[in-house]
């Protein structure tokens, strides 16, 4: 934990030249912590798989990447059961996978066919896989919020002790509807967990600009809700906050709210770094950020603890790559769902209006 509870400020967070070494393993289990890294680098190297898809051409659907940020997902996963219900956003291609969505389903969704998470009718910002507790995201900016709060109310009365979870941006903490949540959140004492990835833009423009003070913690202060600052390029230090709040609300004491500082390596939709229309983001800020990788500093810290062999790593990334690579394959060989279908998710009658 990076703050007190009258802390409004970032602070040394966001700043991309601190907090680059090695990660401090503490005593946490090798194979718990070789998870975490094999869970990241799937997370990334979808993304990028992604990202070269878009650039030769062969998917057109509009994907938000958060390369760089996987540590939040991953983080927050961890505590997580697939009885849980979680949610997210327009860059949840992280959250879907943290929790052991399918990355062939979801590679097939941004194609556009019928195999997709959502059938192909939905794209990146549609993700969907209830089996591992992957509830849907949504791209309106701030609309699962709410949701979440409804499904952890809906926990509660199951009394099974599952939490619901909300992830979003900084962005969204401009809205309205995070206030409102928390506050009902907080009266009501739902077993939710809210996740702001602070990656300090909202597609442009800089936090500064948007905000008098830039940590968004204080929101949830301001609503009695806990509240951990945490450097979200630490998959440890996200992973232990995590572990902390969910059993907390599991136990039946409450909302809590991370605020896990990161920041995204593409621009703010699509393949390119956009070091170029950032009103602040510079080459050097976004090279600063990349020394600050999340998985790097876990297997580095992993190495020189040597609990881990360098040549695991390369197999990790091997049956990775394979996995992807066959998931491509099946994705560009799929159908494209029919015509006559296009209805059929929309309403809850299948299309029939009367
Ligand atoms: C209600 C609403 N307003 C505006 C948009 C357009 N929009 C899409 S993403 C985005 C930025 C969101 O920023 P943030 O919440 O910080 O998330 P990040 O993109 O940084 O992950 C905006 C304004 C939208 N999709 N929905």
């Amino acid at each position: 934990m990076h703050s007190t509870t009258s802390d409004m400020r970032l602070g040394p967070l966001a700043d991309p030249q601190l907090f680059n070494e090695p990660l401090d393993l503490g005593n946490g289990a090798t194979d718990a912590l070789l998870g975490y890294y094999r869970s990241m680098l799937k997370i990334r190297l979808a993304e990028e798989v992604v990202a070269d898809l878009y650039v030769a051409g062969e998917v057109r659907c509009p994907c938000h990447l958060g390369i760089g940020q996987e540590a939040v997902a991953v983080g927050v996963s961890s505590a997580l059961r697939p009885t849980d219900r979680v949610y997210g956003g327009h860059r949840s291609h992280s959250h879907y996978l943290a929790v052991g969505g399918n990355p062939a389903a979801m590679i097939a969704e941004i194609f556009g066919k019928g195999t997709g998470a959502s059938a192909g009718m939905g794209g990146s910002m549609h993700l969907y896989a209830p089996e591992v507790g992957f509830h849907g995201s949504v791209p309106i900016v701030g609309a699962t919020i709410p949701i979440a709060a409804g499904a952890a109310l809906a926990a509660k009365m199951d009394g099974r002790g599952d939490v619901a979870v909300a992830y979003f941006g900084d962005g969204a903490c401009e809205e309205g509807i995070l206030h409102e949540t928390l506050n009902m959140a907080s009266v009501m004492r739902l077993p939710v967990l809210f996740v702001a990835e602070n990656n300090l833009y909202s597609s442009h423009l800089d936090i500064k600009l948007r905000q008098p003070l830039d940590s968004v913690a204080r929101f949830a202060r301001a609503n009695g809700v806990e509240a951990e600052l945490v450097d979200g390029n630490d998959v440890v230090e996200v992973a232990r906050a995590a572990e902390r709040l969910v059993r907390a609300s599991r136990e039946g004491r409450g909302p809590g709210f991370i605020e896990a500082v990161t920041f995204r390596w593409r621009g703010h939709v699509g393949p390119n770094e956009d070091i170029d229309v950032g009103v602040r983001r510079s080459p050097d800020e976004l090279a600063a950020w990349k020394g600050r990788d999340p998985i790097g500093r876990l297997r580095s810290a992993l190495i020189n603890a040597k609990r881990v062999a360098p040549d695991s790593f390369t197999l990790i990334e091997e049956e990775i790559r394979t996995e992807l690579r066959d998931a491509v394959e099946a994705a560009r060989a799929a159908p494209y769902p029919p015509e006559a279908a296009l209805l059929d998710m929309v309403y809850a009658n299948g299309g029939q209006t009367s």
